[in-house]
Order: structure tokens, then C-alpha cells, then sequence
């Protein structure tokens, strides 16, 4: 009951401390930027950057290498910032390379990777949402942000996407991003850029929701069951008929099997949600 009074009360006053999830979650970061010459009148290389430096709500790293030889050069950066609030997270991680050279040139790399990944725990069902997400890349480049629950995908975004929302189960949550940019010398100038640029927020618990609910009518009934049945004959997350999100893989494993009918089983027997 704590939670449903706590979405009542939000309405009026705010409810930071019992819906916080991002202030305890856990996050690891890095931005590393490198590149190298090598060529017929001389060598350079550099690297700058490393884990994300700060701690909640903000944390941040930028790295630039740049050098050159001759009419050569080599230019490198990565930059990173996640602001954390308690419901939400803004993320900003860009990656960018340059090679210019002639063909004095014999080598040359830039190579720019900013990521991370924040984990969080839900202790009810929650629903995202996305406003909008800048995710592009221009070149030798990658670009994700995505959202797992073990080994589920929740989504995975490799280009821009619009609004978009979901409900999460309770468990444990990994949202994760990366830009990259791994170039190499072909002969001609050349520059790659990525950039994953999104707020992601959880906008509230899902009314009425518990584990095993996957209707969210407030009561583990026969309409779940059927939910966790289907699940279970198709038992693997990953099969394109499973229910989007996988609801039923309670534990989080990338299987509806016996490991999640007993949490399914109790829910089931107390018939209401707490
Ligand atoms: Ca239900
Ligand atoms: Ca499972």
C-alpha cells in the first residue's frame, strides 16, 4: 500500500523518496579518445580519457587527442554526461574522428568511445518513456541506447526515435549506451561522428500493479495465468510470439520456466496485490 498511497500523494506533493530509482542505482562510465600516425617523415600517437568522473546526479568525462606531422593529422574525441534525477536521466554520449593526410601517410587511426550503463532496480511495475532520442552516426561509427532486464531486451534504439513508452516489470534494470568511432587510413581524408543524446524517465507505478499482474488490474487472477502460460510454452524472451517485454520472466533469466512459477504461484495465491 505504500507505493499506491505514494502515487496519490505524488499527485499533490511529490513523492521523491519513495519512488527514487535512480539515485540508488549504480553506474559505470568511460570516454577514451586515441589516434595515431605513422608515417614516411615521422610518428604520433595519444590517448586521453578514462571512467566517467563523478558521482550521482552528475557525472561527466571528455577526451580530445590531436596531432600531426607534416601536412598528416589525426584528431580524436569521446565526451560523456549523465544527469541524474531521481526519476530521470539525462544522457549525452558523443564520439568523433578525423583523418587527414597524404601519402606520406603509412598509418593512421582516431578512435573516440564514450559509454555506460546505469543499473536499477524496480520493486513495482513502473512505466518509461522517451520524449525523444538522438542516436546518428556519420561514417566509421556505432551509436545504442538500450534497456535490458537480464538478458530481455526491453528496447535498443540505433537510430533516432520519437516518442516512446512502455511498463517495466519489477526487477532489475540495465540501461545502457555507447557512441564509437574506430577509424582507419584508406587512402583519403576522412571523419565519422556518433551520438546517442536521449532523456529517459520513469513516469510512474503502474496503478494497481504487482509482480505476477500482468494486466495490471490489481489481482493475480486467471487472466495472468494465461499471460504466464503462454510465456511458458514459448519459454524463451527472445521468441519473436513472446508478450513484448516478456513479463513473465519474473526472475529476469530470458526464461518463463520453473524458476519463475513460484513467485508466480505466491502472487497468484494471494489473489490481490499488496
Ligand atoms: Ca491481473
Ligand atoms: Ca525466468
Amino acid at each position: 500500500m505504500r507505493y499506491r498511497a505514494c502515487v496519490a500523494a505524488a499527485l499533490m506533493t511529490g513523492c521523491d523518496v519513495a519512488m527514487a530509482q535512480f539515485e540508488t542505482s549504480s553506474t559505470t562510465s568511460s570516454a577514451v579518445a586515441s589516434g595515431s600516425l605513422t608515417t614516411t617523415i615521422g610518428n604520433r600517437s595519444g590517448t586521453e580519457g578514462g571512467p566517467g568522473i563523478g558521482t550521482y546526479p552528475s557525472i561527466a568525462r571528455d577526451a580530445r587527442v590531436e596531432d600531426g606531422v607534416g601536412t598528416n593529422s589525426f584528431q580524436a574525441g569521446a565526451s560523456l554526461s549523465l544527469e541524474l534525477e531521481p526519476m530521470r536521466v539525462f544522457l549525452a554520449a558523443t564520439a568523433d574522428g578525423n583523418l587527414a593526410g597524404t601519402e606520406e601517410v603509412v598509418r593512421a587511426t582516431a578512435n573516440g568511445d564514450s559509454q555506460f550503463e546505469i543499473t536499477f532496480q524496480l520493486n513495482q511495475p513502473m512505466s518509461w518513456a522517451i520524449s525523444s532520442a538522438t542516436i546518428s552516426t556519420t561514417g566509421a561509427a556505432t551509436a545504442f541506447l538500450s534497456l535490458h532486464r537480464g538478458s530481455t531486451v526491453v528496447f535498443s534504439y540505433t537510430s533516432s526515435t520519437g516518442n516512446v513508452s512502455g511498463t517495466l516489470q519489477a526487477g532489475q534494470y540495465t540501461l545502457s549506451g555507447r557512441a564509437n568511432v574506430a577509424m582507419s587510413w584508406t587512402g583519403t581524408d576522412s571523419f565519422a561522428n556518433a551520438q546517442v543524446q536521449a532523456q529517459f524517465e520513469l513516469t510512474g507505478v503502474v496503478a494497481g500493479g504487482c509482480t505476477g499482474d500482468f494486466n495490471n488490474d490489481a489481482v493475480v487472477d486467471d487472466g495472468d495465468f494465461l499471460v504466464f502460460v503462454s510465456g511458458y510454452n514459448l519459454l524463451l524472451c527472445s521468441d519473436p510470439a513472446m508478450t513484448s517485454g516478456c513479463p513473465a520472466d519474473l526472475n529476469g533469466d530470458g526464461r518463463v520456466d520453473d524458476g519463475d512459477f513460484p513467485s508466480f504461484v505466491t502472487a497468484y495465491n494471494a489473489l490481490e496485490c499488496p
